[in-house]
C-alpha cells in the first residue's frame, strides 16, 4: 500500500487533496487535529493531518458480478462501474441521514464528508478484491448501522468491524469430527484438486491421528485418475476401492463399516453436462450417509463458480471446500459462494504438497485476506 500525510486546514480541504492526489479509490488510515506554529505549543493555528493508502491492487481485477449475457469487456466494466456508483450513491444518503439522526450533536460535515469517502474506499476495497457489488454495499452498510457514528472515520473500527461481519457470514463446519464413521466425497469440476485434496485428507487422518481410513474412487473415467489415486493409497498404507456404480459404491461402504473415515473421490463433471452430473448423483445417491463436498478452485472467475454451485446442486451437496487459496490474491468469491449458496464451507487448500497444504477455514482468517490482508 502506498501511503502519505496530507495537512490542510480542514478535513474536507484534506480528503479533497487526497483524492485529486491518491484517487477515489485511497483509503483514509488516520485523522489528527493538531497545532502547527506558534509558541511553545501556544498560539499555533489547529490543521488536520490526514494519513491516506493506495492498495496496490489493479482495476483491471474488476469484473462484472451479475449473471446473464455476457457483454464485451468495456462494456461490462463500464456497467460494473456504474453499479457501485449507484451503491455508493445510496451509502452517501446514508451518511448524510447521520446528521439528522442526531441533530443535536450538531455534526460537523467535514466528519461526515470523511466517513463517506472512508466507506466508499472500503466498498471499492471489498469490489476489487472481488466481493460482489451487492455484497460489498450490503456490507458497508451494515457497518454504518452498526458503528457509533464518530468511529465512521476512524480507519480501524470500520475494519474491524467488517471484519466481524464477514466472518460471521462464513460458517464453517468440520466435516471429520470424532464420531464412529465418516463417509465424505469431494465432487466439482475438472483439476480443481479433488483427488490431492483426498490424499490430504488421508495422510492427514491415517498417518497423524491414526484413525483406519479407506480410500474409494469412482473416477473410472480416466485410466490415470485410478492410477493417481492408487498411488497415494501405497504411500499412505490404506485400502483403495474402485466402484463403477451405485450399488458397488453401497457394498463397499459396507465391507469397510468399521472403518472411521471413507474418501470418495469422484470425476472432475463440467457444470454444462447434465448428462453428467446425473451419473454422479446415481453413483453417490443410494448412500445416504455420505456427506458431500463441492470442491471449488478460488482461481475460477464469478460467473461461473455461479454456474457450478447452481449446476452441481443436482448432486445434493452439504458443503464447500475451497482450493488454490494460493494461486490468487483475491478471496471475495469464497464470501460471495457462501452467500449465494446458504452453504457452510469446510477446509481450504493452500499449494500442492500432501498433506500440508489443507487446513479447517478459519472465519476471522478469510475475513483478513478479503479485506486484503494479505
Ligand atoms: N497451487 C495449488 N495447486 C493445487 C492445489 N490443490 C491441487 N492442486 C493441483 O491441481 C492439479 C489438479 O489436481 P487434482 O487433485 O488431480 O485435481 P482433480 O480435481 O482430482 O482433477 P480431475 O480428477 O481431473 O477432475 C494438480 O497439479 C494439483 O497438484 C492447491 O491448493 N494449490
Ligand atoms: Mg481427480
Amino acid at each position: 500500500m502506498k501511503v502519505k500525510r496530507f495537512v490542510a486546514q480542514n478535513l474536507q480541504f484534506a480528503i479533497q487533496q487526497v483524492k485529486a492526489e491518491m484517487g477515489e479509490d485511497a483509503i483514509i488510515l488516520d485523522t489528527k487535529r493538531r497545532k502547527r506554529g506558534g509558541l511553545l505549543g501556544f498560539f499555533g493555528r489547529e490543521v488536520v493531518e490526514v494519513t491516506a493508502g493506495l492498495p496496490e491492487l489493479p482495476r483491471s481485477r474488476l469484473h462484472p458480478v451479475t449473471p446473464g449475457v455476457p457483454l464485451p469487456l468495456e462494456k461490462r466494466e463500464g456497467a460494473m462501474l456504474t453499479e457501485v456508483r449507484k451503491e455508493l450513491d445510496e451509502i452517501k444518503k446514508m451518511v448524510a441521514g447521520l446528521a439528522n439522526r442526531y441533530p443535536a450533536r450538531g455534526e460537523n460535515e467535514g466528519d461526515l464528508f470523511a466517513a463517506y469517502h472512508l466507506l466508499a474506499a472500503f466498498n471499492n476495497l471489498l469490489v476489487q478484491n472481488e466481493v460482489t457489488v451487492d455484497n460489498a454495499a450490503e456490507l458497508v452498510k451494515k457497518v454504518i448501522t452498526i458503528l457509533p457514528e464518530e468511529d465512521l472515520h476512524d480507519y480501524g473500527q470500520i475494519k474491524e468491524c467488517l471484519e466481524k461481519i464477514i466472518a460471521a457470514d462464513l460458517e464453517v463446519i468440520s466435516p471429520i469430527d470424532g464420531s464412529e464413521q465418516q463417509v465424505m466425497a469431494l465432487v466439482g469440476p475438472t483439476g480443481v484438486g479433488k483427488t490431492t485434496t483426498i490424499a490430504k485428507l488421508a495422510a492427514k487422518y491415517a498417518l497423524m491421528q491414526n484413525r483406519e481410513v479407506v480410500l474409494i474412487t469412482a473416477d473410472t473415467f480416466r485410466i490415470a485418475a485410478v492410477e493417481q489415486l492408487r498411488r497415494y493409497a501405497e504411500i499412505i498404507d490404506v485400502p483403495l476401492e474402485v466402484v463403477l456404480e451405485g450399488k458397488e459404491l453401497e457394498s463397499a461402504l459396507k465391507r469397510h463399516r468399521n472403518k472411521n473415515l471413507v474418501l470418495i473421490d469422484t470425476a472432475g463433471r463440467s457444470q454444462h453436462n447434465i448428462v453428467q452430473l446425473s451419473e454422479l448423483r446415481n453413483i453417490l445417491s443410494p448412500s445416504v450417509q455420505i456427506k458431500t463436498l463441492l470442491v471449488l478452485s478460488l482461481t475460477t472467475k464469478h460467473r461461473d463458480l455461479l454456474g457450478i454451485t447452481e449446476k452441481f446442486q443436482r448432486v445434493n451437496y452439504d458443503a464447500l471446500l475451497f482450493t488454490k487459496l494460493d494461486e490468487t490474491t483475491s478471496y471475495g468469491s469464497i464470501y460471495n459462494m457462501v452467500k449465494s449458496t446458504r452453504k457452510p464451507l469446510t477446509y481450504v487448500t493452500t499449494g500442492q504438497n500432501v498433506p500440508d497444504d489443507i487446513e479447517v477455514a478459519v472465519p476471522e482468517t478469510i475475513a483478513k485476506l478479503i479485506l486484503g490482508d494479505n
